[in-house]
């Protein structure tokens, strides 16, 4: 479906917000004169790239499910308005994640694609991320991999896709790139371009005969931004993993790896009863494990307590910059230990500012 005609005030709303930060960008009423006209005669208008680097840096800033937001200002932007074909998208998320890994110092990217215009719907990404495992159903019910990633693995296998045999628990997904030209295409992601990192804890050795990994980039790739009325769903982005997004939920989670119980039971603890909170105790564990393996690979890795710390102060600065910070206490609050962090013990502002993010499902199922 095309998209609908660009919304004039959603424009010039974000025209006056860039000149109004940029001060050097000049005058905006010509500008808003320009965008105007090409609205009126193309149903769009084309950003500058220094628009779309500051309403990428700006969506960031204004995602109040992130805690990451300090650092809004460094966010690099590849502009990839240009590639349209489904191996060349595919090549440059290849890309992107050897820039955004940078040996292990991880740098925040954004590589954008073509937005949604009338004559023509924007490519889109089917993968939640570009580095994701597969999840199989075995025959027994159980799943071997990601159980979040079932039926993404088993669309995949319909389209063609060849699991590695044998199939395994960390096995990366390839992309599921849609051009309108050319439907839905597989684009395997090479070896080389996922940088991953072995768990092992700092004292227990037999943590590491567990056999668990993670990836070292999370590059969201189904959301969609959103930027002076001008909607691009194919813009992936990375920062870096805070420790608990891996332990605290992706490994913990009992509809993820669900590690807990086997973690327990190595620690011999008493898993008979809730009451020796001995899931509790196991969760530490694994999140020492993921804190301690990231840093001894030499990859950028924050933990709960210092990203908490950084935020509050992030939120400080943008009060000091006369701007409302919107921040959703139930996803800023980390996942385990909520109250020893600072950010548990205030309200945030909830209004919600563009450009923005929003979450696409039509991308990601
Ligand atoms: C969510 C941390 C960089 C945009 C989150 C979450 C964390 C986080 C912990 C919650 C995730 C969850 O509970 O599943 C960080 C850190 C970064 C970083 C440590 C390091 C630099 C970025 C960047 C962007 C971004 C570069 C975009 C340019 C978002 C958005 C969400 C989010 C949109 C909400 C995701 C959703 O709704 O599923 N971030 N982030 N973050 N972050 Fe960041
Ligand atoms: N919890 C997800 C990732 C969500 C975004 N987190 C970041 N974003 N750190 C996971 O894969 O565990 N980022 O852009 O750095």
């Amino acid at each position: 479906t095309p998209a609908a005609p660009v919304d004039m005030d959603e424009a010039e709303e974000f025209l006056r917000l860039f000149h109004g930060e940029n001060p050097d960008a000049g005058p905006v009423e010509p500008r808003i004169r320009w965008v105007r006209t090409e609205i009126e005669l193309t149903g769009s208008y084309h950003h500058t790239s220094a628009e779309l680097a500051f309403g990428a840096r700006v969506a960031w800033r204004n995602s109040a499910r992130c805690i990451g937001r300090l650092y809004w200002r460094s966010l690099r932007v590849r502009d990839m308005r240009s590639v349209h074909r489904a191996a060349d998208i595919a090549e440059q998320c290849v890309r992107h994640l050897h820039t955004a890994y940078n040996g292990g110092r991880l740098r925040p990217v954004m590589t954008v694609f073509a937005p949604d215009r009338p004559d023509s719907p924007a490519p889109l990404i089917w993968n939640e991320q570009l580095v994701r495992y597969a999840g199989y159903r075995l025959s027994d019910g159980s799943v071997l991999g990601d159980p979040r990633y079932v039926d993404f693995t088993t669309s995949l296998i319909e389209r063609g896709w060849r699991p590695p045999e044998p199939k395994g628990p960390f096995d990366v997904l390839p992309l599921l790139v849609e051009t309108p030209g050319e439907g839905p295409v597989l684009a395997p992601v090479p070896r080389d371009a996922v940088a991953e990192v072995p768990l092992s804890h700092p004292e227990l050795p037999w943590f590491a005969e567990l056999g668990l990994r993670w990836h070292a980039v999370p590059a969201i790739s189904n959301m969609r931004m959103s930027i002076g009325g001008v909607s691009y769903p194919t813009a992936p982005f990375n920062g870096w993993y805070m420790g608990t997004e891996i332990g605290a939920r992706n490994l913990a989670d009992h509809d993820r790896y669900d590690v807990l119980p086997e973690v327990a039971e190595r620690l011999g603890l008493d898993t008979g009863g809730e009451r020796t909170l001995w899931r509790d105790r196991a969760l530490v564990e694994v999140n020492r494990a993921v804190l301690h393996s990231f840093e001894r690979h030499g990859v950028t890795i924050t933990d709960h307590h210092t990203e908490s710390r950084r935020f509050l102060k992030h939120v400080e600065k943008e009060e000091k910059a006369g701007r409302r910070c919107p921040a959703d206490w139930s996803w800023i609050v980390p996942p385990m230990s909520g109250a020893l962090t600072p950010v548990f013990h205030r309200y945030y502002d909830t209004d919600h500012l563009r450009p923005e993010f929003v979450v696409d499902d039509a991308a990601s199922e």
